[in-house]
C-alpha cells in the first residue's frame, strides 16, 4: 500500500526519485516509469528510463551522465566498432548484461513489470519500479524532415532535428500497468518529477484513460518544473518548447499539464511567478546537485502535497 506515486522518466526524474526514496520507504512511494523511450537495438530490448531509475536507486548510475552504469568497461563497444556495427548508442559491458538478461526474460514470456522487479531486487533496490505499461508504447518524434524513433532523435541525431510534434504509438490500446491502477485508490498524492513533460510524462498520460483516472482521484497532483529560468537543466525540453512555439518558461510547463495539477513547484530563479499562475505554487531550490538537494526537494514536494490535501 503506497502513499505516493511518482511519475518519472529520464535523468531529472531519477534525481528527484532518489530523494523521494531516501525520505519514503518502499511501502510509501512507488515509481511509475516512462517506457516511451524503449526500443529494440542490436536484438536487445532496451528500456532506458527504467534502467536509469534502477541504477540510480541502486547507487550504480554513472554520476556524470546519469544514464548507464558507473565503473563500466567498453570491450563490447570496442569490438562492435571493429566489426562495423552501430555504436551511436553506447552500451557498457555491465549494462549490456542487463539488456541481454531482460531480452531473454521477455522472450520467454515474462512481463516487463516482472523482469523490472526481478532486476531491481537483484541490484538491491527495495522500492517498486513499475513500467507505465506492459504493452509497448513508443514515442515517435515528428520533425520538419519526417518522423524519428525517440532514440534516433535523442541520441543518434543529438536532438538536432526541429520538433513539430509527438506520437505515442500503442498508447491508445495499451493499458496502464494494473499494478499502478490498483494503487490509485490508496494514494495520498501524486508527484510528477522534473522530467521532460513531452517525452517523459506525456507518454504515460496518453495511455488509454490514464489522464482521466489520475484527474478523477481526489488526491493532489504536484509537478516540479523541469524548466528553470527559461532553460532545461538537462535535455531538449526548452528546445522542443521553442520549436513548438511554446514559451520555454516554467509557467508554460504548468499550463501544459493544465487541470491535472493541484500544485506546481518553482525554482527560486522563477520566484517572480509565485502567485501568478492558475495553480498554487511553492518556490524552492529545484536544481539538484547533491544528494542533500534531492532529499530537500523531495521533502518540500511532500509537504506541499500534504498542504493541498
Ligand atoms: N544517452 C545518450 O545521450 N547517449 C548514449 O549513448 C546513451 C546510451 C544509453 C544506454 C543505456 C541507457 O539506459 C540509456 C542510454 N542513454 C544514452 C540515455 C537514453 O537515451 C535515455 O533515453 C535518455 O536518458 C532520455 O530518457
Amino acid at each position: 500500500m503506497a502513499g505516493y506515486l511518482a511519475i518519472t522518466g529520464g535523468v531529472g526524474g531519477a534525481k528527484l526519485s532518489l530523494g523521494l526514496a531516501h525520505v519514503l520507504g518502499p511501502d510509501e512511494v512507488v515509481f511509475a516509469v516512462n517506457t516511451g523511450d524503449d526500443f529494440e537495438h542490436l536484438g536487445l530490448s532496451i528500456s532506458p528510463d527504467i534502467d536509469t531509475l534502477t541504477y540510480t536507486l541502486a547507487g550504480l548510475a554513472n554520476p556524470k551522465e546519469g544514464w548507464g552504469r558507473q565503473d563500466e568497461t567498453w570491450s563490447f563497444m570496442e569490438t562492435l566498432t571493429s566489426l562495423g556495427g552501430e555504436t551511436w548508442f553506447r552500451l557498457g559491458d555491465r549494462d549490456l548484461a542487463l539488456h541481454a538478461y531482460r531480452t531473454d526474460a521477455l522472450g520467454s514470456g515474462r512481463s516487463l513489470t516482472e523482469v523490472t522487479a526481478d532486476i531491481a531486487a537483484r541490484l538491491g533496490v527495495a522500492h517498486r519500479i513499475l513500467p507505465m505499461s506492459d504493452e509497448p508504447v513508443r514515442t515517435t518524434i515528428q520533425t520538419a524532415s519526417g518522423p524519428l524513433a525517440f532514440q534516433h532523435y535523442f541520441v543518434r541525431d543529438r536532438c538536432a532535428p526541429e520538433v513539430t510534434g509527438f506520437e505515442f504509438s500503442g498508447a491508445a490500446t495499451a493499458r496502464l500497468n494494473p499494478a499502478i491502477t490498483e494503487l490509485l485508490p490508496s494514494l495520498n498524492g501524486i508527484i510528477i518529477c522534473p522530467s521532460n513533460p513531452f517525452v517523459s510524462v506525456d507518454p504515460l498520460l496518453a495511455i488509454g484513460d490514464a489522464r482521466r483516472r489520475l484527474s478523477a482521484l481526489d488526491v493532489p497532483v504536484v509537478a516540479i518544473s523541469p524548466i528553470v529560468g527559461g532553460a532545461a537543466i538537462k535535455g531538449p525540453t526548452a528546445k522542443m518548447m521553442a520549436e513548438l512555439a511554446i514559451p520555454s518558461t516554467a509557467a508554460a510547463v504548468a499550463a501544459h499539464y493544465g487541470d491535472l495539477l493541484d500544485g506546481f513547484v518553482l525554482d527560486e530563479q522563477d520566484g517572480d511567478l509565485h502567485g501568478t499562475l492558475d495553480v498554487p505554487t511553492v518556490v524552492t531550490r529545484t536544481v539538484m546537485v547533491s544528494l542533500a538537494d534531492r532529499i530537500a526537494l523531495a521533502r518540500v514536494t511532500l509537504d506541499f502535497l500534504d498542504s493541498l490535501r
